[in-house]
């Protein structure tokens, strides 16, 4: 069949397939059974159904495997062997004339923080399941309906230690953002990073929902990009899941996309062969270019809420210093205790000053970096969106650190020290983890441009027979001291633009260490960015507290033409004060209003769990009673991050960590709170239905619920509705909360609605999931429908009549 890396290249469009399931449906697969399972004891349906798409002008079809990895297969299932042997009925009903991809989904699990497993316990699963695809004669490996960027980095990771296959991955987005928020931009620029050889969109509410990240792709993308849409939005009609949109519709406004300049093409959820002919028809006779990419970065670093793009005419990046316990006691005595409240504190602080990035540095005597570094990072990445900084010596602690990072943080640095590039390189290249190369080489520090110049050759050089792409590099222009080295000064600035012009390639500096030794040390820094910036400087290291350092780089972002109609400076200094006359300037008001509230609300806000206990304390000391920091602290705290969830503002990861110290303040005040009132607590129990393996959305409704007094009983998931109903019955509860993920899944929640009202329990039923709607509530006659978790809390309680 050829090579689909060329194919990737050629003039032609690729159209895959359609949905697989709902075909499989037809051919005896049960509601709710495995696709996957189900393949393996009828081999000749997956054949004919493969067959289907061929002949409907699929020239890609995906293998019936979308389920196959060992998280969702039944325990003791051959997960190579079922790969394998999917795989190769594709590859037997495509012959020669069609490509095959090897599906990947997602596992239904959260890397930790998030969830229990780690990145390693999942790139060793998606090892698994993608041995058994390029075993069974897979041409690409192809990640679909992926909604978190950690997960997708482990598929990508995983791929490469199995094959050198060609790599695809879809992502799926709820509006603006995947499940765990991260929007288009953040997703494609982690996932070029990590060199992924074809980058997706698939699932959601149909093409023309699509088409948002369609531009985001076009405007970003020099990678192929493929769009995958369902036939619009599922509706259910009579007990059916029915998908609105006809072949002829939705091929029309699928192959729109093709003026955007997707490369691939095809269907998801509802769509059918006929659908896929009529997109083939619709794309036929039309050729495909690499379309231009305006707004690619030169490089981009990302964590899972955020990407910064350095270089060209981005705004410079500030990458904050003070997570760095040199000639810093406190917090360094904290580190060594394993204790991360200040390193929390100062990153908090830096985000309202302004910084792009936080340079996490914990090297100090006694501190073990191999644990402190991943330690701090999981704990940043928990609890603030910044991209991260990783700073060590330490080339363990650096790759603990990585494992430890869902997107692609900023690995600071490879240098040219014996050993270090071969070590770093390549990890950094697999984790797509941009870094900085140091030009320092041996015990001579290069004091001349050209000197500096010389080395990062050299480092390039070393990069580039390591297949290390240039777009992970940036270049450190080596701040040394200008009072003891007089032209420390003038060989940044030109090594600066030597980078810049010769070779295209992003800088950053440590600033301060320009003006050790000098008084007035501010006054230095602050001129040399701003002649740094005028040299085309991407980012600096630096204190972005500093407003003096932050009022030059703004002002110089206007004067080099890096911040259209002045438009940041504008918003931030509009209302600016001279210090020399006296006043403040608006940066530090707009900060503090940020702040507002009593700060054990803060704490719930901003999941500072560290603090929580010692602020509780001191209200009880004050003499404030437990019901009363329960009800106008804690409560309001949970109840704006509730809203803010809804405004889109705050995502998964924030609910979670604030939900949990919100839980937190809640057992510390529990026993005192007994002692106080005696009111018996609302009981919910809660369940996904029969067939529904999926409990994520469950268990973040079931925290969400208990953070609001509610008494909760988590029947798990894949539960009967008579069980469901027994457990009502005899804990008598008061809801009964449902979910299911899937359109075939959620009929089930009909029959414990029906088994309530046959055994006249009060119990109310709330039903809520990815595609339930309020009309399928209603029409099943269900109390309320919850639209997310948040929502879930508010139908709880008016269930309940509180
Ligand atoms: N290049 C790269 N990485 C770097 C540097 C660089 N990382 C470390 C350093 N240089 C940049 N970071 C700092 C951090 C703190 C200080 C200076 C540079 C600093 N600390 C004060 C002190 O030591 O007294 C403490 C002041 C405070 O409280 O903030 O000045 O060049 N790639």
């Amino acid at each position: 069949m050829g090579d689909f890396r060329k194919a990737l290249t050629d003039a032609g469009l690729l159209v895959f397939d359609g949905a697989m399931g709902t075909l499989l449906q037809g051919r005896g697969l049960a509601p709710g059974q495995s696709p996957e399972l189900f393949g393996l004891s009828h081999p000749e349906a997956i054949v004919a159904t493969h067959r289907e798409y061929i002949e409907a002008g699929s020239r890609v079809i995906t293998a019936n495997t979308f389920g196959g990895s060992r998280y969702k297969l039944p325990a003791g299932t051959d997960v190579v062997a079922l790969n394998r042997e999917m795989a190769h009925l594709a590859r037997q009903a495509a012959g020669s004339t069609a490509f095959v991809a090897g599906s990947v989904g997602p596992t239904g699990q959260f890397v930790a923080p998030l969830g229990k497993v780690t990145l390693r316990e999942l790139v060793a699963a998606f090892v698994e399941q993608i041995r058994g695809l390029a075993a069974g004669g897979c041409d690409l490996i192809v990640g679909e309906t992926h909604f978190d960027v950690a997960e997708a980095k482990a598929l990508v990771l995983a791929c490469r230690e199995v094959c050198d296959l060609p790599v695809a991955v879809c992502m799926t987005y709820e509006g603006a953002a995947s499940l765990t928020g991260s929007a288009p931009e953040v997703f494609v620029d982690v996932m070029e990073n990590l060199g992924v050889d074809l980058i997706g969109v698939n699932c959601g509410a149909g093409p023309d929902d699509m088409r948002h990240v369609g531009e985001v792709y076009s405007r970003r993308l020099s990678t192929p990009f493929f769009v995958k849409p369902n036939a619009g939005m599922p509706r259910l009609e009579n007990g059916q899941t029915v998908f609105p949109m006809g072949p002829e519709e939705f091929a029309e406004k699928t192959a729109r996309f093709a003026d955007l300049g997707a490369k691939a093409l095809s269907g998801c959820c509802g769509t059918t062969p006929a659908h896929i002919a009529a997109l083939a028809k619709a794309l036929s006779g039309r050729s495909w270019t690499r379309p231009e990419a305006p707004d690619r970065p030169v490089l981009a670093v990302a964590s899972r809420a955020l990407t910064v793009a350095l270089g060209g005419k981005s705004p410079c990046a500030v990458i904050g210093e003070r997570i760095n316990p040199t000639g810093k006691a406190e917090l360094a005595a904290e580190l060594v205790a394993g204790e991360y409240a200040k390193a929390l504190a100062f990153a908090e602080e830096q985000a309202a000053a302004g910084a792009s990035i936080l340079d996490v540095n914990v090297g100090a005597p006694m501190v073990d970096e191999t644990k402190t570094l991943p330690g701090l990072a999981l704990e940043l990445t928990k609890r603030q969106r910044l991209p991260l900084c990783l700073d060590s010596n330490n080339a363990e602690a650096l790759t603990n650190a990585l494992w430890a990072s869902p997107a692609t943080p900023l690995v600071n640095s490879i240098s040219g020290e014996p050993g270090r590039m071969e070590l770093l390189g390549p990890l950094c290249r697999d984790h797509g983890a941009p870094f900085i190369l140091l030009p320092l080489k041996g015990r001579k520090l290069p004091v001349t441009a050209a000197e500096r110049l010389a080395i990062i050759e050299e480092l390039l050089a070393q990069a580039e027979s390591l297949r290390i792409p240039r777009r992970l590099i940036l270049v450190d222009a080596l701040a040394l001291t200008v009072s003891s080295k007089a032209e420390a000064g003038l060989a940044c600035l030109e090594t600066i633009r030597h980078c810049r012009e010769a070779w295209g390639l992003p800088t950053v500096l440590g600033l301060s260490n320009i003006s050790f030794g000098l008084p007035a040390r501010e006054l230095v820094n602050a001129a040399f960015f701003a002649m740094c910036l005028g040299a085309g400087l991407a980012a600096a290291i630096a204190n972005p507290n500093v407003a003096r350092l932050m009022e030059t780089g703004a002002a110089c972002e206007v004067l080099l033409d890096r911040d259209p109609q002045a438009g940041r400076f504008i918003e931030r200094y509009a209302g600016w004060k001279s210090s020399s006359s006296g006043g403040g300037s608006a940066p530090a008001a707009a900060a503090k209003s940020e702040e507002g509230g009593s700060p054990l609300r803060q704490a719930v806000i901003k999941g500072r769990r560290a603090e929580l206990d010692g602020l509780i304390d001191a209200a009880l000391a004050e003499g404030r009673s437990p019901a009363s920091i329960l009800s106008e602290e804690l409560i309001p705290g949970i109840m704006e991050v509730g809203e803010r969830y809804e405004r889109k503002e705050f995502f998964l990861p924030q609910l979670l960590v604030a939900a949990e110290t919100m839980r937190a303040g809640f057992t510390r005040l529990e026993p005192l709170l007994a002692e106080t009132s005696g009111a018996e607590k609302a009981r919910i129990v809660m369940a996904t239905v029969e067939g529904d393996i999926h409990d994520i959305g469950k268990n973040i409704v079931c925290l969400m619920l208990k953070n609001h007094g509610f008494e909760v009983i988590d029947l798990g998931k894949d539960v009967p509705a008579a069980r469901i109903v027994d457990e009502a019955q005899q804990r008598k509860a008061d809801i009964i909360g449902l979910s299911a993920l899937m359109t075939t899944t959620m009929v089930r929640m009909e029959d414990t609605v029906r088994l309530v009202k046959e055994r006249g329990l009060t119990a109310k039923v709330m039903v809520g999931g990815a595609v339930v709607t309020a009309a399928f509530a209603k029409s099943i006659g269900a109390d309320a429908h919850a639209a997310d978790a948040v929502d879930a809390v508010r139908q709880a309680k008016a269930l309940i009549g509180g």
